[in-house]
């Protein structure tokens, strides 16, 4: 029997309303008898999340580096992908990532202004040819974002970058969103309930394709 396991990823800037929308893709896909495996990124194995408390911390006297960012995403994907990821798949579970690769384009490429031919280099290194069968970009205005991240608590290293790094992430997202046929975009510029509805619109167009 061919096994038909899918990945599904949730992508957008800080507080577009990631958390809520795992939370309610996962209960649409139990319900739709799918067992379901949930990661994040940065994270998800006990390695993965360190370099995520590496990535996301405040260090003192120490700049953290554009490369050294970038080669911590990328340890954290490929710990996450060889140990959780494509083991769960391969046992027939579906698996919801918070935040993939389409992240380390946004926000490296397009904030970090790190350029396409290294990412190419290190997604075909970490990923070959892995790629998620459907992803939702929850698209927020990084002003709106980032006042929802504030409300939630404590800003993170990333988190205190300038408006202008999140404005760059955010063109950059909508540009691979618009680009790739296996991406809905979802405007999160509404209520939550407003929100939810599309999510569910798309993920019942993706069950029944
Ligand atoms: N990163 C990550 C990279 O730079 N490169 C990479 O390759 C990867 C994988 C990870 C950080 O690392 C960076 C990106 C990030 O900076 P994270 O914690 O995983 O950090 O991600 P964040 O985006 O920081 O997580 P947030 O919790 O801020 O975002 P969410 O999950 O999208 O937001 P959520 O759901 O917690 O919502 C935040 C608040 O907004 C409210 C919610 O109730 C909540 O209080 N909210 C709304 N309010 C009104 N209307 C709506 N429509 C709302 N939607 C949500």
């Amino acid at each position: 029997m061919q096994n038909s396991a899918k990945f599904i990823v949730i992508e957008g800037l800080e507080g577009a309303g990631k958390s809520s929308a795992v939370a309610l893709v996962k209960q649409l896909i139990e319900n739709a008898g799918h067992s379901l495996v949930t990661t994040r990124e940065p994270g998800g194995t006990p390695m993965a999340e360190a370099i995520r408390d590496c990535v996301k911390q405040h260090w003192v006297d120490e700049t953290v580096t554009i490369e050294a960012e970038l080669l911590l995403m990328y340890a954290a994907r490929a710990q996450l992908l060889h140990n959780v990821i494509l083991p769960a798949m391969a046992q027939g579970h579906w698996v919801l990532g918070d935040r993939h690769d389409m992240s380390s384009q946004a926000y490296q490429g397009g904030g970090r202004g790190v350029d396409n031919a290294m990412l190419k280099a290190l997604r075909d290194i970490t990923l070959k040819n892995f790629r998620p069968d459907f992803t939702l970009y929850l698209d927020v205005e990084p002003s709106e974002g980032l006042k929802r991240a504030r409300g939630r608590g404590e800003l993170d290293r990333i988190e205190h970058e300038h408006l202008d790094f999140f404005v760059r992430t955010r063109q950059r997202y909508l540009a691979l969103a618009k680009a790739d046929r296996h991406c809905a975009i979802i405007d999160t510029m509404q209520t939550m309930e407003n929100v939810h509805q599309q999510i569910r619109h798309e993920i019942s167009l993706f069950l029944a394709a």
